[in-house]
């Protein structure tokens, strides 16, 4: 795994809001992650969120959003090796010093495997939809296969997240839905990234970006985990928070709950076992 982060590529990825890490994963490695993905979004089913198994909202259905990329979120709860690969405090590491941050917790993973044929992803920020709003929110993509031109890999516009508000649209069936609330970015170039199996991304939790549509019989698979930085407080929005911690939160909580948001690496505590 290739981990060490340079003052460049901190610096390019301030700029851009987002960073590509070519060949991040050895062959075996990625053997490694692939293996362990399909078999945890096997053995999870139709149900897209850990511990929602009693859920209808959170079970798979037939509309638009379901064929834009099969989507099952917190492996690292129900599958140990997700979990040992999730919880890696060197994953932490990389987060933490492109974001600038003292500490990481894992907000959610989640794989996102788009399907031969699969809807394009519309533009969108990620850090509006979480129950925490910070400008320095981080989300690792990591490819499984190769993602190209053809099969639908990332799009980014660059230097957005430092004019994002935390303004959001849903990701529906409107690819440019997000330019009717930033209706200044609707003129910009977007920068599409392909992406070898292997290879990783960086992006900011409010910088813009979408995928294109899959427009081959094959999958385009990825892994990906969002990071929320230690200290982060509540902003009364559920999203994947389990029911009964929800319930017990008051806007402005701390979000510092070890089993649901492990903190995988501080500054203060390089060493974070969970
Ligand atoms: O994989 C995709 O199509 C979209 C990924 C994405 O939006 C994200 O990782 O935040
Ligand atoms: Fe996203």
């Amino acid at each position: 795994m290739k981990t060490e982060i340079t003052k460049a590529q901190i610096e390019d990825y301030r700029e851009n809001g987002f960073l590509v890490i070519p060949d991040f994963l050895t062959l075996e490695e990625l053997t490694v992650w692939r293996d362990a993905v399909d078999d945890a979004v096997a053995a999870r089913g139709r149900t897209k969120l850990a511990g929602r198994e009693q859920d209808a909202e959170w079970q798979e259905g037939d509309g638009y959003y379901d064929r834009v990329f099969i989507q099952r979120i917190n492996l690292w709860q129900d599958h140990d090796k997700m979990r040992q690969l999730m919880i890696d405090d060197r994953l932490g590491k990389m987060a933490t010093e492109l974001a600038g941050v003292e500490g990481i917790r894992i907000w959610h993973d989640q794989a996102l495997n788009k399907q031969p044929w699969g809807n394009p992803t519309g533009w969108h920020l990620d850090n509006p939809y979480w129950s925490f709003h910070s400008k320095d929110a981080i989300s690792i993509w990591v490819a499984l296969d190769d993602a190209t031109l053809e099969n639908g890999c990332l799009y980014f516009l660059p230097g957005t997240h430092r004019e994002a508000t935390f303004e959001n649209t849903e990701i529906g069936e409107r690819l440019d839905g997000l330019f009717t609330v930033y209706p200044q970015w609707a003129t910009k170039q977007a920068v599409p990234v392909p992406m070898k199996a292997g290879s990783c991304s960086f992006h900011n939790g409010i910088v813009a970006h979408g995928a294109g549509a899959n427009m081959t019989p094959g999958w385009r698979r990825a892994m990906t985990c969002a990071y929320m930085p230690d200290g982060s407080i509540f902003n009364g929005k559920q999203n994947v928070l389990p029911d009964a911690y929800f319930s017990g939160l008051e806007i402005g909580d701390v979000l510092d709950d070890d089993d649901q948001n492990p903190l995988i690496y501080h500054v203060n505590k390089p060493y974070v076992t969970v």
